[in-house]
């Protein structure tokens, strides 16, 4: 065998043996690369006569394209195995079931399953919701709203202060979501129907208060937007919230420095060993406070009260989400105990809609 064949045959051979792309890499640049055995050979040529040079020559480059080809064909090969390989680690049975982890596993706090349902309820009679900042200027959270300046609820027991800035302003955190309802005025031309769901601050702590809470306000403003609409709203909305076909209301006389008239509204309920029903009982339950807008807000908030008119309500939400779902203690709310959750919390997926049932 010629000094060329031999060194095709154990090309071939190398080629041949090359377990992945890298090594056959390495046999290439051995064999073709600058300082490779096929390379030398080429190299050699300049040596030669011209007869000799025309033979070796035609020889070489049949060895050379040999080995180019063989190349190719391994390295098509090694690509192919490869990717088999890989598709074979990244199967997927289908049909295996899926492990707990995260999605199945956490639980929507009570507070926002209620937040929620009010959404779907609300979006159903075409309101929007609107939300603000947590940290609120007096001037939003009390002036705007027709608080006098001596007003008891601006006072350093219900409200959480803080330090005045390089101005002398003074920011607070918001008592209730109404400032939201001034932003909605303030930038927003009637008719406004928004809901301002959120958290609310008051330095109050007892069995029945924390100091943050959460608070839905409602707000509708129109030419002749009037109390027989906020009868409505209220009534469909404790219908669908607590998933009966009838409630009672009633309307005791109340006051508020943002509306006028005012009023506080209770629905009846029958209390049995502990649980509370709607839609049927003797009892009344205080829900929410609500009033037609007081013409001084209205004016604060660049509104004309003589084009324009409208009601509000407030509702406090966790006390609404312990009355639905039975939870005896608000202060557990707060607590973040995983076994309460666990208990009280919904499922991730359990989307509340009004056709598929809010808490079903
Ligand atoms: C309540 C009760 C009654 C109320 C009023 C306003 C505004 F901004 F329009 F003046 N927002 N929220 C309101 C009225 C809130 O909560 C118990």
């Amino acid at each position: 065998m010629s000094e060329m064949e031999a060194l095709h045959s154990k090309t071939l051979a190398e080629i041949a043996a090359a377990a992945d792309e890298a090594a056959l890499e390495a046999v290439r640049v051995a064999a073709l690369g600058k300082k490779g055995s096929i390379s030398a050979l080429l190299s050699g040529l300049g040596k030669m006569a011209p007869d000799e040079r025309k033979a070796e020559g035609a020889a070489i480059n049949a060895l050379k394209d040999s080995v180019v080809e063989a190349l190719a064909a391994r390295r098509a090969l090694l690509k192919e195995a490869a990717l088999e390989a890989r598709l074979k680690t990244e199967t997927v049975d289908v049909t295996l079931p899926i492990p707990a982890r995260g999605i199945e596993l956490g639980r929507i706090h009570p507070v926002s399953q209620v937040m929620d349902e009010l959404a779907a309820i609300f979006a159903d009679m075409g309101f929007s919701i609107a939300e603000g900042p947590d940290i609120e200027t007096d001037d939003y959270n009390f002036t705007k709203l027709n608080f006098p300046p001596d007003h008891p609820a601006r006072d350093m027991h219900d409200t959480f202060f803080f330090n005045p800035d390089a101005q002398g302003q003074r920011k607070v955190l918001r008592t209730h979501t109404s400032p939201v309802q001034v932003r909605t005025m303030l930038t927003q031309k009637p008719p406004i129907r928004v809901i301002c769901p959120g958290r609310t601050y008051r330095c109050d702590s007892d069995q029945t208060h924390t100091p943050m809470f959460h608070q839905v306000e409602g707000l509708v403003i129109d030419r002749s937007a009037n109390l027989g609409h906020l009868k409505w709203i209220l009534e469909e909305f404790f219908k669908a919230f607590f998933e009966v076909s009838e409630v009672k209301m009633r309307f005791r006389p109340s006051f508020f420095p943002f509306t006028e008239p005012s009023m506080e509204v209770d629905i009846q309920c029958a209390r049995k060993g502990g649980e509370i029903r709607f839609g049927e009982g003797e009892d009344w339950l205080e829900v929410l406070g609500c009033g037609m807008v007081h013409s001084n807000v209205l004016r604060n908030c660049g509104l004309d009260p003589d084009v324009y008119q409208g009601f509000a309500w407030g509702i406090g939400i966790d006390r609404i989400a312990t009355l639905k779902y039975g939870m005896p203690d608000l202060r557990a709310f707060f607590e973040a105990d995983i076994r309460w959750l666990r208990h009280y919390g919904f499922r991730p997926l359990d989307l509340p809609t009004l056709v598929g049932g809010l808490s079903a």
